[in-house]
């Protein structure tokens, strides 16, 4: 039986790699950090599960990944631990800059220094293309613009380094923006979702936002996750870009939401100068020609189908919620 550790298993991308994991057999150990309230709702469905297996630890605490490494001895590490906020990591750079990029560097020396034969992951993103227009590649240069990027940068080299001078089967997965359901409150395509849900139930009236200009290329997270998979069951380890190849700014999500609730955004949504960023990223659009044809990986769901099953979740939840 394969086992696999994924860093990040309560978060997003870590609950839906858990299921996908599990339902292919795989032998699942999760990195968790340790809180004073529980903060495993993400993946508290798959706690019955005998082959899921959970740990504490932390990118910040290298010896708890070292003592791991050594216990588990994986076959496969998926990177996705992260603090993943690109406007916290300008209010937090040193600790973004301790678990985003000195915390891939601890994990890779631990499986370095254990000798086993495993594959790793890591968790790259499109923030690494910043200021340089789309559309992006695997070839396309990068240029960060926070504190998150940079450090994600030195993340995605320090993988390919790991690569090249160890002969370590090690990959990062650049990914383009992508969510679900289960997003994370503060990211905008889901506040904008329970903003929505907030207003259909007459909760508030109104939804604060910044900068209404960039332009994201929005996926769907249980597509990407089988991705990442596929990453690590090739013959040769090479980085890919997972996308969908369209962009779409911030107010044209926001009007496919609000029109799927059957609302209007303009009569909702307010400025707030707080969502803006020092440096933004004004336009991330990828190209994934390269994971579909090597991977067979394709992105089936779109924005506009994305904002409806994402208004359809937190309106359904939030009636669930009021009727209790
Ligand atoms: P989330 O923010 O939902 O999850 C982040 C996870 O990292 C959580 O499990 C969190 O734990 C954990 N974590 C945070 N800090 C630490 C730490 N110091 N030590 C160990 N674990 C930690 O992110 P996503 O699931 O959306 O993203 C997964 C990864 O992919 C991240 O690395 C992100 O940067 C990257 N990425 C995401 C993209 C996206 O669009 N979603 C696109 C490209 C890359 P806790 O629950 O305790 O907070
Ligand atoms: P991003 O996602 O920065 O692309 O990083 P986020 O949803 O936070 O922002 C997208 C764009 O929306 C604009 N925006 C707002 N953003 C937030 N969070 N809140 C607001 O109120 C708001 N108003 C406008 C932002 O300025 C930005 O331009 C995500 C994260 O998941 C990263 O971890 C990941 O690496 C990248 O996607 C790819």
């Amino acid at each position: 039986m394969k086992r696999a550790l994924i860093t990040g298993i309560t978060g997003q991308d870590g609950s839906y790699l858990a299921e996908l994991l599990l339902e292919k057999g795989y032998e699942v150990h999760g990195l968790v950090r340790r809180a004073s309230t529980l903060n495993r709702g993400r993946i508290d469905h798959l706690h019955q599960n005998p082959q899921l297996k959970l740990h504490y630890g932390d990118l910040t605490d290298g010896v708890s990944l070292v003592n791991l490494i050594y216990a588990i001895e994986p076959h496969e590490v998926y990177n996705l631990g992260a603090q993943s906020h690109v406007k916290v990591s300008f209010e937090m750079p040193e600790y973004t800059a301790s678990t985003d990029a000195s915390g891939t560097l601890r994990l890779l020396e631990a499986i370095r220094a254990a000798g086993i034969d495993c594959r790793f992951y890591q968790a790259s993103t499109s923030e690494m293309y910043g200021r340089t227009p789309p559309p992006q590649d695997e070839s396309t240069v990068f240029y960060p613009r926070s504190p998150y990027a940079a450090a994600k940068l030195y993340s995605h080299w320090v993988t390919v380094n790991y690569r090249e001078a160890y002969d370590l089967y090690a990959v990062s997965g650049i990914l383009f923006n992508h969510e679900s359901p289960r997003r994370g409150e503060s990211f905008v395509t889901r506040k904008i979702t329970l903003g929505v849900a907030a207003i259909k139930h007459g909760v508030t009236d109104h939804l604060d936002l910044g900068n209404l200009d960039a332009v994201r290329d929005w996926g769907y997270a249980p597509e990407y996750v089988e991705g990442m998979w596929r990453m690590l069951q090739q013959d040769e380890p090479t980085d890919c870009v997972l996308a969908t190849g369209e962009g779409h700014t911030v107010r044209e999500f926001c009007e496919a939401a609000f029109a799927h609730a059957g609302l209007h955004w303009e009569d909702h949504v307010r400025y707030d100068k707080q969502y803006e960023r020092p440096t933004e990223v004004d336009a991330l659009i990828g190209d994934a020609s390269k994971a579909r044809e090597l991977l067979g990986w394709e992105a089936r769901t779109k924005a506009g189908e994305l904002a409806r099953i994402m208004v359809d979740a937190d309106i359904e939840q939030m009636r669930r919620l009021l009727d209790s």
